[in-house]
């Protein structure tokens, strides 16, 4: 004689059922990694992100299907999907994904996202988690800072203009500035000013709303000055002037000058000594010249 077992009753044959408790999850770590770019050195857009993902089954039953998702624009996830992930198991190499820095990034002072990690459980729900930056148990975005470099210069050139009488230069003739400025940092600057604190200069223009980083403006900004008989007396309106200021040529009807901001005196050059001129990029170099003329300012 036999019998098949029964759950509850001599009479019956019903197989008996232990449910187990099924717990379907899954972690996913995100990390960031900077990669500079040329030009190297500076962190600007075309530099690189490069992100690696770990997955893990932090649950009791088999994950299949598993993917990453990211929403950021412009990222390129690759690798998977993972047949399946074991209960305890991680998976740190299968997922990667690259992201291109934008200047907006670098003006926002990094990147900050997150993933999705999808797997499936035995019952084909779905089973997802939020990212984190260094734990499976949290849900932190993932946060790669960018370096911001702030950085303006501006080159001032003054052009003599012979008024009447013409061929002598006496009171009242002028003399016009053109102002370049150039973003030199690697981020975007906003509401650009130029003044300039010689009595009786007027500088017009501006300010300007944006100025990419590389960017120069050659036109915005001007400005104009009556020279006075002082200034002749002087034999020049660069003694006037409380910024430092080269002479660059002074002949015939034409006065050019370059100027740079107080307190940023050529690399090398030592006050009232030393003699300066502007390289190919207009940075001011230690050469032999004019005298180096340290105003107060
Ligand atoms: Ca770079
Ligand atoms: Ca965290
Ligand atoms: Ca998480
Ligand atoms: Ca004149």
């Amino acid at each position: 004689m036999t019998d098949l077992s029964d759950d509850n009753s001599p009479l019956e044959n019903d197989p008996t059922d232990v449910p187990l408790t099924q717990t379907p999850s899954i972690a996913i770590v995100k990390v960031g990694t900077f990669v500079d770019l040329a030009p190297l050195g500076v962190t600007n857009p075309g530099d690189q992100i490069t992100y690696a993902f770990t997955v893990t089954n932090t649950g009791n039953v088999t994950l299949t299907n598993v993917t990453v998702t990211d929403p950021l624009p412009g990222i390129t996830v690759s690798g998977g999907p993972l047949a399946s992930l074991a209960p305890g198991a991680s998976n740190n190499s299968t997922f990667t994904a690259v992201y291109t820095i934008t200047q907006a990034d670098i003006n926002n002072g990094g990147v900050e996202n997150q993933a999705t990690a999808t797997g499936t459980d035995p019952n084909n729900d779905p089973v997802t988690d939020l990212s984190d930056d260094n734990s499976p148990l949290e849900n932190d975005p993932t946060d790669v800072p960018l370096t911001q470099t702030p950085s303006i210069a501006i080159v001032k050139v003054g052009t003599f203009v012979d008024l009447a009488p013409l061929g002598v230069t006496n009171p009242g003739d002028q003399i016009t500035y053109a102002f370049t400025v150039t973003n030199t940092g690697n981020v975007t600057l906003t509401n650009v000013t130029v003044t300039d604190p010689l009595p009786g200069i007027t500088v017009s223009g501006g300010p300007l709303a944006s100025l990419a980083p590389g960017a120069s403006n050659n036109s915005t900004f001007t400005a104009v000055y009556t020279i006075t008989q002082a200034d002749i007396n002087n034999g020049g309106v660069e003694t006037r002037l409380p910024l430092r200021y080269r002479p660059e040529q002074r002949s015939g009807d034409g006065l050019v000058g370059r100027q740079q901001p107080a307190g940023e005196r050529p690399d090398g050059c030592t006050a009232d000594a030393d003699t300066f001129d502007c390289d190919s990029e207009s940075r001011y170099v230690c050469r032999p010249g004019s005298a180096w003329r340290d105003e107060p300012g």
